[in-house]
């Protein structure tokens, strides 16, 4: 990878060989500075690589633990720097995350160095398929991707992998130093970023009822232009009929601020009580309203997340209200509908069952029969992936069917399902395969690019996002993450490419939105992993 490795952790490059390089190369691991010789080995045989077509062998000094900056060198080449360090993962970290404030909608952002915008959509307005009239106060959140449209689906993933990340790393991410408007108060950094998402994500409540509007967005996308450029009317939009709020959005924010009075309890009491008050309502109205589907009403066209099936759901949002209440009433809910566990899979926007049985894992008052089974049926999935992670040329835990629309976040899920496994069960080879995950995804890859922006030797230049795209500056938004080689095609750009394999499959070019969108939801899972990184995951 192009950063580096802390001294604990395994340490490998892949070496991609051409034909006439020999079967078994030798390499060596030298001091940047002094080119000292600190490590000799052998290269791996070379293996095919079926995701990139790649013949790769890989090179293993994980013995070398001295702090220091190094290069690898190998059949006369030299690779970029890399440092072996206890805070080898702390600036990425805080990159990743501070990303979210340059995501900020509703106020003015600056990240420094020019990244700043104008606030935002300040203006809402409800839409006529959202069954009111009239404005609406709830400026906030964060732009979901490269457009600038908030999805309360997808904020509810997102924010729930940040704060659980909180809840299961506090170490790196207690003191963590953001530099946000909110900084030097009472609450922690991390946290007040959370809560501008948060904030948000409550105001899409109806009180009346308690369920939530699914998304607000403008009816279609804008051009790319700077936010606060973008003077179409931000509506509240919802379903179009009776009940108009979605099951989909009003069960992820119940969990997700069931999430939130855990965490905010230390800090601000009210405000806990509040996000559970919040949750209790959205519940309630969810589980009495399990089948309101989402589809883009007539003349709006942008983000769907169209989830067609929301018990998965409801089960996380019961799950998160069990964990954080203890309540009878949620355990009962838990037990009375469990879905088949066999399939316990990765998490992604519209399927968050492994949130649920996690969370419900990691509840104080859960049933240690079903717990037991959580585990198992999580650490079987691990291996899975730590077995594909072996055979992978890169190291990365991706099938050849992965490579889809935001591919590396089904990479940072992977690992956030490893690390999971690790949590349940202490599993070192599947703490090795989440971070191999991370090297793929910051240089470990048949591009030899870093997917976050800003992050390495050779990062990616060209998001699909809006103020990259729309700003005086060459260089884009600071420590964003690419979605990804997407073998499936899915705008213009991408459709148009030369069929190639899976991991090929990706084009560092801001139309390529199938390809080079960035988007929280992406982001969040790395962060998650950049978090049990920077800590002791003895
Ligand atoms: O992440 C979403 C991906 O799983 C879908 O295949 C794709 C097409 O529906 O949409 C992605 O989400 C986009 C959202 O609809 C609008 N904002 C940008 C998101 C990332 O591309
Ligand atoms: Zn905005």
């Amino acid at each position: 990878n192009q950063v580096g490795f802390r001294p604990k952790h395994a340490k490998k490059a892949a070496v991609v060989l051409d034909g006439s390089a020999p079967a078994v190369a030798a390499f060596r691991v030298v001091e940047a500075a002094s080119g000292a010789v600190r490590k000799e080995g052998k290269l791996t045989e070379p293996a095919q690589d079926e995701a990139s077509g790649d013949r790769v062998a890989w090179a293993d000094f994980s013995s070398l633990a001295d702090p220091g900056t190094y290069r690898l060198e190998v059949c006369g080449k030299q690779s970029d720097t890399f440092v072996i360090g206890e805070d080898a993962y702390a600036a990425a970290l805080h990159l990743t995350m501070r990303s979210f404030y340059g995501q900020r909608c509703g106020c003015k952002v600056d990240l420094g160095d020019g990244y700043h915008h104008e606030a935002c959509h300040m203006d809402g307005a409800f839409h006529k398929t959202s069954g009111k009239d009239g404005k609406i106060a709830n400026s906030g959140g964060w732009h979901d991707a490269g457009d600038y449209g908030r999805y309360v689906v997808n904020s509810g993933i997102t924010t729930g992998t940040l704060l659980w990340a909180w809840e299961l790393y506090p170490e790196p991410l207690r003191n963590l130093k953001l530099e946000i408007p909110e900084s030097g108060g009472k609450v922690p950094d991390y946290l007040a970023e959370i809560r501008w998402n948060l904030n948000w994500m409550l105001s899409m409540q109806d009180p009346t009822d308690g369920g939530v509007w699914h998304k607000q967005t403008s009816e279609a996308f804008c051009a790319f232009i700077m936010p606060e450029q973008d003077n179409l009317t931000s509506y509240v939009v919802g379903t179009g009929t009776e009940p108009y709020k979605s099951t989909g959005a009003t069960a992820n924010l119940a969990a997700v601020a069931a999430i939130a009075a855990r965490c905010f309890k230390p800090y601000d009491a009210a405000y806990a009580d509040r996000c559970l008050a919040a949750a209790r309502k959205a519940w309630s109205w969810a589980v009495a309203n399990p089948k309101v589907i989402f589809r883009n009403p007539k003349g709006i066209s942008t983000g769907e997340y169209g989830d067609r099936n929301c018990d998965d759901e409801i089960l996380w949002a019961t799950a998160e209200l069990f964990r954080t209440t203890g309540e009878d009433q949620y355990a009962r809910a838990f037990m009375a509908d469990l879905p088949d566990m066999t399939a316990l899979d990765t998490a992604t926007w519209g399927s968050v069952a492994p949130m649920a049985w996690w969370s419900y894992a990691l509840a104080e008052k859960s049933n240690r029969f079903l717990r037991t089974r959580i585990a198992e049926a999580t650490a079987e999935a691990a291996t899975l992936r730590i077995l594909r992670s072996s055979r992978s040329g890169y190291g990365n835990t991706l099938r050849l069917t992965d490579y889809v629309w935001g591919s590396n976040s089904a990479a940072a899920n992977d690992s956030l399902l490893l690390l999971m496994a690790h949590r349940l069960k202490p599993n070192r080879a599947a703490v090795d395969a989440a971070l191999a995950n991370l090297h793929y995804l910051i240089g470990c890859n048949c591009h030899g690019v870093s997917w976050v922006t800003q992050l390495g030797h050779k990062p990616f230049q060209r998001p699909h996002h809006r103020p990259s795209g729309a700003d005086k500056i060459e260089a884009p938004w600071p420590g964003l993450l690419s979605g990804g080689p997407n073998a499936g095609g899915g705008d213009p750009v991408a459709n148009k490419l030369p069929k190639q394999p899976p991991m090929k499959m990706w084009i560092d070019d801001e139309r390529a939105y199938s390809m080079n969108e960035i988007a929280i939801n992406w982001n969040a899972p790395l962060v998650f992993l950049l978090a049990a990184a920077n800590s002791d995951l003895s």
